[in-house]
């Protein structure tokens, strides 16, 4: 196994979707035999937007039980809940006093997250950057497996700690890197190309939940928004335009390993109706039995907490471990 450190994380604030998946889980279970693996349920992360707490319970269940559906081992990688281990919040702080003002306001998430009502976002949504960097520093994270949307809160995290070692004369941090999924950086809603799917997003329909039945996959791959054009090698053209359409190639592409290009070209003069039946066929083969793993793991929780509760004592050792190297670094121990 290669000395490399992976950290990554979900926010526990509803049912993971497609993009979840393509764009993280997958990726993370690829990762766990090559490298020594942190993969945490982003409890605190979800309470930035309000949040009630009997449905925060049970969505960190359901997340654990996706985590080892999808294929993550409690033997192979460190699964736990953030909120378990005090040392991220300890160090989230420390960093706040490192980080500037004027870095967070450029940060496009909370822009779009908080929406025009800014001044009534939590301070929490405001500041979620820092906790990120903390999460990733605390475990010394060399590579952070993350989706797109996720790439300027990695580039954040390398200038805090980068600043870190300027001010305290070390070079106590090594720079985390981004391993961002090339043929699916970033999975659009169904109902909007521009718009990343996305768990908070109010209509059902514009993402595919890894609970979904088949049914219900193939009505929303169905119902998923596109255009009246066939497919063609266009597609991809800047000038096109074909947002949705290319977001379903591209879904496509990644579930059947294969390059744009091939798809386009098999395809190529076919209208989306249907594209959309071997798309269909395609999402459900991959989902359904996950889906049915998540309610196997769901039936017994006791099992899912034991392996929270384990993994949170091998993750708080290293990052109390950290934490006190880091007090005595800025004078605190
Ligand atoms: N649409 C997406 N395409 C590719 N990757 C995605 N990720 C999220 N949406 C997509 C990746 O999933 C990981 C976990 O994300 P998260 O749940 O912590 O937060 P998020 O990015 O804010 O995800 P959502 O679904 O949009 O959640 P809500 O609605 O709760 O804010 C990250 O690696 C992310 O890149």
């Amino acid at each position: 196994m290669s000395d490399k450190r992976v950290l990554s994380g979900i926010q526990p604030t509803g049912n993971l979707h497609l993009g979840n998946y393509l764009g993280a889980i997958k990726n993370f279970v690829a990762m766990q035999n090559e490298f020594k693996c942190f993969f945490m349920l982003a409890d605190l992360h979800a309470l930035t937007v309000k949040t009630d707490p009997k449905v925060l319970k049970e969505n960190i269940l359901n997340t654990a039980a996706t985590f080892l559906a999808a294929g993550l081992k409690s033997n192979k990688s460190t699964i736990f809940c953030q909120s378990q281990i005090n040392s991220h919040t300890d160090l989230a702080w420390i960093l706040n006093c490192i980080a500037r003002v004027g870095w967070l306001n450029r940060m496009t998430q909370f822009k779009e997250k908080a929406g025009s009502n800014k001044e009534n976002a939590s301070i929490g949504l405001y500041t979620y950057p820092i906790l990120m960097a903390a999460d990733i520093l605390i475990y010394k994270a060399t590579h952070v497996p993350v989706g797109d949307d996720q790439k300027q809160h990695l580039e954040l995290c390398r200038d805090i700690a980068l600043k870190f070692n300027n001010d305290y004369k070390n070079n106590y941090f090594t720079l985390p890197e981004a391993i961002i999924p090339k043929s699916v950086s970033r999975i659009m809603s169904l109902r909007n190309g521009t718009k990343k799917m996305s768990k908070s997003e109010e209509s059902d329909l514009s993402r595919i939940n890894l609970t979904d039945t088949k049914d219900v996959i193939s009505q929303k791959i169905k119902k998923a928004k596109t255009d009246n054009d066939t497919i063609n090698e266009k597609i991809f053209d800047k000038e096109s335009k074909r947002y949705e359409a290319q977001n379903l190639i591209k879904i496509y592409s990644n579930l059947k390993s294969e390059t744009h290009d091939k798809v386009l070209k098999d395809y190529n003069g076919k209208t989306f109706i249907d594209f959309k039946k071997d798309l269909s066929d395609l999402v459900i083969e991959e989902i359904i039995p996950i889906s049915n793993m998540i309610k196997k793991y769901r039936n017994d929780d006791k099992e899912l907490i034991n392996i929270l509760i384990n993994g949170s004592m091998v993750a708080n050792d290293i990052a109390e471990k950290t934490i006190f190297e880091i007090k005595k670094i800025v004078g605190l121990a």
